[in-house]
């Protein structure tokens, strides 16, 4: 297997021949997608995927070729209220077959987007409609599930933002989708990266440029002494953000829209899978003046948001108190007793000794499968979709799923239409395994080191059938997938 090619141009080399200086760039207030608040929804909302151009890159260099939902990158950040119904009508302006899928919502089966499993790919030209109620609130994401890896890494993606209805008072509430684009030095995308099966099987197609919101970076100016609730969001399609937060108080309250019974302290830096959000309650506690910020710290070390204090006084009026949880989603909790176990077995990838795998049926050498199917992993020894699916569960039941990572890299493994709860992890260490304590997070992408085995049980409450994943979307692409179907 060949070694990852090199990425040719960071972001610095790439702005730095361009004559640009990223320490230079500022950008101008209000670097917002535009919001729609369809509370009272009576029309759809239309979603139009197409090919568009966007300012990825700092002010004055080329517009980026992109595919984009309404003619922005990214697409319009929807925010509904928790239980409300979402209308939205997918208009394909795409060559190529797409769907909507509505990540981390526990929605109704028909309308997850899943091409192939819940739907057909909607042709070009054509339209479908989604509409769902929304029975969660929190920090959720849209983007294709027909051939991802290419549709979402090409920009189409969006932010979904379900209010509490008695959000916790803040004095301002901002969502960021912080994506890693893989850009030539001409600003354009690299084509040829896409599909390198190079990429598929080690850590998947990773980047040389990051974004937030579709731009460089974003600057907000905040005053001393405010409170503002932030949502991340990673629509990366493989990098997992390092995330290291400075110059005020974060506290972390809900992860993967779902709230944290107790609010944490964020005090070293976070990590952020491709597909998971965190929420987070920033207490602006320096002095006006002074700078905050959450950068990146896995390679590219840039920062991403920056906090610039104004020098004016400090925010008057009632002082915040402690950061306190938010009112918990309606979710079933599992039982202790699991009515069904099963093993999620996760194989191949570089370095991972793959010999060979099942795929549509067919056993097959590793040689065979990747040369001409460009399946490279698999789970429980298929590659790809399997016919049947990893579980059937009657409407109720409590699933425990074990995760094996055999692999010689990170997985995130994500779960349709479900959160899931995790109860045990184990980490290969140099002294050998070893029990980590595990949260009581509700998750609906899961993170997984190498080596390391991974516990979750869920209610399998939600009937249809329903993906799991890598999301890692060049993982899924070569095989990471599989699905469990609910009965009524
Ligand atoms: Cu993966």
């Amino acid at each position: 297997m060949s070694h990852l090619p090199e990425k040719p141009f960071t972001r610095r080399q790439m702005l730095t021949g361009l004559g640009s200086s990223l320490a230079l760039s500022v950008l101008p207030h209000g670097v917002m997608a535009q919001t729609l608040q369809p509370t009272k929804q009576t029309r759809p909302i239309i979603m139009t995927p197409q090919a568009g151009k966007a300012p990825l890159m700092e002010k004055g260099l080329p517009e980026t070729a992109v595919w984009q939902f309404n003619d922005q990158v990214p697409g319009t950040e929807l925010r509904v209220r928790q239980g409300d119904w979402l209308h939205a009508r997918l208009v394909n302006r795409l060559k190529q077959t797409t769907t909507i899928h509505w990540h981390g919502i526990r929605i109704d089966n028909k309308m997850d987007g899943v091409a192939h499993l819940t739907q057909e790919g909607v042709k070009p030209g054509e339209n479908f409609e989604y509409r769902f109620q929304l029975p969660d609130a929190g920090t959720y994401w849209y983007h294709p599930h027909d051939k991802s890896w290419e549709q979402v890494a090409r920009g189409l993606y969006g932010l979904l933002i379900v209010e509490e209805k008695n959000p916790p008072k803040v004095d301002r509430d901002l969502a960021f989708a912080l994506d890693d684009w893989w850009l030539k030095a001409d600003g354009q995308l690299d084509e040829a990266s896409f599909g390198n099966i190079g990429e598929w099987a080690h850590g998947g197609r990773t980047g040389n440029v990051l974004s937030v919101n579709g731009k460089p970076n974003a600057d907000i100016f905040v005053q001393a002494g405010e409170r503002l609730r932030v949502r991340l969001c990673s629509t990366a399609n493989a990098r997992i953000l390092q995330l290291r937060i400075q110059g005020c108080e974060a506290t972390l309250i809900a992860l993967d829209g779902q709230p944290l019974s107790v609010p944490r302290p964020v005090t070293k830096d976070m990590l952020l899978p491709p597909g998971a959000r965190a929420d987070l309650i920033l207490d602006m506690t320096q002095n006006p003046g002074s700078r905050a910020v959450i950068a990146e710290t896995s390679d590219l070390r840039v920062p991403l948001i920056n906090f610039r204090y104004h020098y004016s006084e400090k925010r008057q009026g009632k002082a915040y108190g402690d950061v306190v949880a938010l009112p918990p989603n309606p979710l079933a909790a599992p039982s202790l007793t699991p009515d069904q176990k099963v093993t999620l077995d996760m194989t191949g990838g570089a370095m991972g000794g793959m010999a060979k795998a099942i795929y549509k049926g067919k056993e097959m050498p590793i040689g065979e499968l990747v040369d001409k199917h460009k399946m490279i992993w698999a789970l429980n020894g298929v590659a790809g979709m399997p016919e049947k699916p990893l579980f059937f569960a009657k409407k109720g039941q409590t699933i425990e799923v074990r995760m094996l990572n055999n692999t010689a890299f990170p997985h995130v493994m994500h779960f349709h239409g479900h959160h899931v709860l995790e109860v045990k992890r184990i980490r290969q260490t140099r002294k050998g395994r070893k029990t980590i304590a595990s949260r009581d997070d509700w998750r609906d992408s899961v993170l997984m080191d190498r080596s390391e085995e991974v516990t979750v049980t869920l209610v399998a409450d939600n009937p249809g059938k329903w993906m799991l994943h890598c999301h890692m979307l060049e993982h899924q692409a070569g095989g990471m997938m599989t699905w469990f179907k609910v009965e009524t």
